[in-house]
């Protein structure tokens, strides 16, 4: 027993938490499963795991340089606000859970490990479920973990007193949204990648299925009678076709927007903060933080490159012979390799747009909790769903759709941290679904009790059957075969028109 718990401990801390270990072990089962060499294997693992690394360095650069900025607004103004920011967010829930609750944190671990499992059958019986998607994003499940813990705690007091439903009831709720809704952005993933094989496993994927509809129905092609015009299509005159370099584009943007926000929060801060100097020039510290923008997002870019042939072609081996009609689901930032790059900057400064916006009318209004924008949401929620967007409905998708989420990321996450009570400890993981989706099921729990909870499983639960008998014969072959299902579907909408 004493091993058995010793083994766990070490999975826990070392793979299921760190996404680049947990996509590098996923490799490493897969290509043993498909009985690859060993030093192919080993090879494609170092791979998976390096380039899980790269992008964590991109992504982690880029949070690590805006993050503060975006804070600083704070600060600079002296807002008592409730930043919405995943890291933010976890900090509240461990700040607060034992003195508004009267329970530790410890067990959020298990709660985690129960919904993985959940997350595993129902893909295991696909068949059945229609779930086609495991989550591997370890540090998103944590942070997830513990605002569901808050959320439920919140909801349903009675299972303050019993840890044996609570974590039955949690485990469920999480490993079916887990799975459904990693599971609702294969289609669109797919499409953007051209059948790349993975799904999102972050925390927007009802944002990314939403935006992806109504890009859809909003602005698409409405079966091939109308032109949508990509950003990718944009053809720029003279001075303007440098937009049409992705790096170029993206430091030009960034240098003004958050110049103009970096000035607005003045030099006093930056050098307060330990971020410059006083014997520094300003202009050219805004510069140059600007351009990290640029050269993070090709690190990015760079590691997505380097793990995600090797995650997915080892995952064939995962499919084959343990879970059937599977396919691994992922950090957000993964789409990033993907599609139209300049997509990433205007869905984010759309989003960031929205956001402000926001924020103003929230402050003009009086809001009891006023939010801060926190670059995780902001950036990662708005360049995905930006980026998807495009796909589907061009360039004014991409900046209508993720302007109108950064608004309900912020209307969002202030009625529900407010309402829960994690805006009095200063944050909320105000990403996308977590400003939609979990409130539902929250307002559904706290008046409902146990019917609200069956009524939460029951209606996420039957999104992938839905979704299914919309197309049960493109379902499961848009992983299994994409080339098939291209030609399958080209067929459909022969038929239809
Ligand atoms: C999150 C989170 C991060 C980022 C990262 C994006 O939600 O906690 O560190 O998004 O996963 O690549």
């Amino acid at each position: 027993m004493q091993i058995l718990s010793a083994i766990w401990n070490f999975f826990a801390t070392y793979i299921l938490q760190k996404a680049p270990y947990m996509v590098g072990f996923l490799t490493l089962v897969g290509y043993c499963l498909m009985g690859k060499k060993w030093y192919d294997t080993l090879a494609g693992t170092l791979k998976a795991i390096i380039g899980m690394l790269i992008l964590n360095v991109g992504s982690g650069g880029l949070t690590s340089n805006f993050r503060p900025i975006l804070a600083g607004l704070k600060d600079r103004f002296n807002l008592t606000a409730c930043v919405i920011d995943p890291y933010y967010g976890q900090n509240a829930v461990t700040a607060g859970v034992e003195e508004t609750f009267g329970k530790g944190f410890a067990q959020v671990m298990t709660l985690l490990l129960i919904a993985f499992i959940v997350n595993i059958l129902l893909v295991r019986f696909n068949k059945i479920t229609k779930c086609r998607t495991l989550f591997t994003t370890g540090h998103v499940q944590v942070q997830q973990a513990a605002t569901a813990y808050w959320l439920i705690l919140f909801a349903l007091p009675a299972l303050r007193e019993n840890n044996v439903a609570l974590l039955l009831v949690m485990s469920v709720i999480l490993g079916a949204y887990w799975a459904v809704g990693s599971n609702l952005t294969v289609k669109p993933m797919q499409e953007l990648t051209e059948g790349a094989g993975f799904a999102i496993a972050h925390q927007q994927m009802f944002g990314i299925r939403l935006g992806y509809w109504l890009a859809d129905k909003l602005f698409g092609d409405k079966g091939g009678k109308r032109k949508v015009k990509k950003v990718g299509d944009l053809e720029m005159p003279g001075f303007f076709s440098i937009f049409n370099e992705n790096m170029v584009c993206t430091a030009i943007l960034m240098t003004v927007f958050f110049g103009i926000i970096m000035s607005i929060i003045g030099k006093d801060f930056f050098v307060a903060s330990g971020a410059t100097k006083e014997t520094e020039a300003f202009a050219f510290y805004v510069f140059n933080t600007c351009l990290q923008f640029a050269v993070y997002l090709a690190i990015l870019q760079l590691g997505v490159r380097t793990f995600v042939s090797e995650l997915t072609a080892s995952f064939q081996g995962i499919a084959d012979k343990l879970l059937p009609a599977s396919v691994p689901g992922v950090d957000c930032a993964v789409c990033y390799g993907f599609g139209d790059s300049n997509a990433v900057t205007f869905g984010f400064l759309a989003g960031l747009a929205g956001q402000i916006v926001a924020i103003v009318t929230l402050i003009l209004l009086g809001s009891p909790t006023i939010i801060i924008c926190g670059f995780v949401p902001v950036f990662f929620d708005n360049a995905t769903i930006g980026l998807v967007a495009n796909e589907k409905g061009g360039l004014k998708a991409c900046l209508v759709i993720p302007f109108f989420s950064g608004l309900i990321q912020v209307f969002g996450a202030a009625l529900i941290a407010g309402w829960v009570g994690l805006a009095d400890y200063g944050g909320y993981l105000g990403m996308f679904d977590w400003d939609t989706v979990w409130p539902l099921f929250t307002v559904a729990m706290r008046y409902l009790g146990y019917v609200g909870v069956a009524l939460v499983v029951i209606v996420l639960l039957a999104i992938p059957q839905i979704e299914y008998r919309m197309d049960p014969e493109g379902y499961f072959l848009i992983t299994e075969d994409y080339d098939a299902y291209v030609e399958h579907r080209e067929k459909m909408n022969a038929e239809k028109a």
